[in-house]
């Protein structure tokens, strides 16, 4: 997001929680730029975030902050509730105090549809959470909607199914994946032996899209008077903001990513046995098994988008398919991409 908002031109801030240890990684290239300055804040504590409101003035907010692992939101459920939507009330509570011309997103997610009810979700689904963190962002989007309609805000709360990306957390499964796949590609080629990947619920299935199309989404959904004359009337604001869905339209099974990942790393193989005896083999060696401690206490077992209305609406669409996703991040995952990139 960051990167969009530069090259269009933006001054950015970028807030960030204080740390023992860096983690910077995704954003090291932006740290010497001009357009780019780094505030310390966390959106739990209200008097930094009015501060930062205060005194930046922004055009526009947007929040990602987040505990987003969705699987772990069982193991801190408080917390992410906090981040999830108390997090969200103070973000509002300061613009509208501070700065209510500013727009704000915030980030929704398609774990709010979570028991789905019909296949694929459009705006209308309901939401069935099945987890504190879906739960969370519930909430937050009944927040949203409260200070809009209050206040007269811009302050809108997209939904965005799964989005990856060369830099996505290695718990997540599509990263944890291709670096599992570097990892084993690179002991393959020194003889090495090596653990497999242990993944959970291999027929859990997800609607992927890679971030960078999603953050354009994002960006229209923060601007629609540019793309639909009946929000061109900020008095109109609370009824014409719409909140979009931002999806791929397409949905495959963690199984399906497997196959693409290791046919793009050259590792052929085939799967044998079912449930937690799955295993994809490769010349006698077991590159993927399923491990029980990483089923969750309850599944979100299938999201498949409809994104129509914001293609329509706002002419947004994905430049990058699924396959392609896939590839980039096996590719940038490989041994050789990390030597050339200088970080073996
Ligand atoms: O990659 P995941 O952990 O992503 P999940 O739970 O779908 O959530 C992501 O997408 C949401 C939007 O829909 C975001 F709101 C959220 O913040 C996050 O970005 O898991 C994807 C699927 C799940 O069904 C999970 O059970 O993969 C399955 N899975 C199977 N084995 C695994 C594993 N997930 C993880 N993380 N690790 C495994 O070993």
């Amino acid at each position: 997001m960051a990167d969009l908002c530069i090259s269009k031109g933006h001054e950015v801030y970028g807030m960030v929680r204080r740390t023992s240890t860096s983690n910077d990684i995704n954003f090291k290239h932006l740290l010497d730029k001009p357009k780019f300055h780094l505030v310390y804040g966390d959106s739990l504590d209200g008097f930094s975030i009015d501060t930062l409101v205060r005194n930046i003035n922004p055009d526009y907010f947007v929040n990602f902050a987040a505990q987003s692992f969705v699987g772990c939101s069982w193991d801190i459920p408080e917390e992410t509730f906090l981040a999830g939507a108390v997090g969200v009330l103070k973000c509002l509570e300061a613009i509208r105090k501070n700065s209510p011309n500013c727009r704000f997103y915030n980030a929704g997610s398609s774990e709010q549809f979570g028991d789905v009810v019909y296949c694929p979700q459009d705006e209308k689904h309901p939401f069935r959470p099945r987890s504190p963190y879906g739960a969370a962002k519930v909430a937050a989007q009944a927040l949203v909607k409260v200070y809009r309609e209050s206040y007269n805000l811009y302050a809108i709360q997209g939904m965005l199914f799964n989005h990856e990306s060369e830099r996505r957390g290695e718990e997540f499964v599509t990263r944890k994946i291709t670096k599992g796949i570097g990892r084993i590609v690179r002991a393959l080629q020194r003889s090495e032996s090596f653990e497999p990947i242990k993944l959970g619920n291999l027929d859990a299935k997800r609607d992927w899209s890679h971030s960078q199309d999603f953050v354009e989404g994002v960006w229209r959904m923060l601007n629609q008077e540019k793309y639909r004359e009946e929000v061109k009337i900020p008095k109109l604001w609370p009824k014409s903001l719409r909140e979009y869905v931002l999806s791929s339209n397409e949905t495959h099974t963690v199984r399906e990513f497997i196959d693409i990942a290791l046919k793009e790393a050259a590792i052929e193989g085939q799967w044998s046995g079912t449930g937690v005896d799955e295993k994809f083999i490769s010349n006698g060696s077991v590159i993927v098994s399923v491990d029980p401690k990483f089923f969750r206490p309850a599944e979100v077992d299938i999201l498949l988008g409809d994104s129509s209305l914001i293609r329509k609406e706002l002419g947004w669409k994905p430049n990058i398919s699924f396959e392609n996703l896939v590839k980039r991040m096996v590719k940038n995952d490989l041994p050789h991409a990390k030597e050339a990139q200088g970080q073996e």
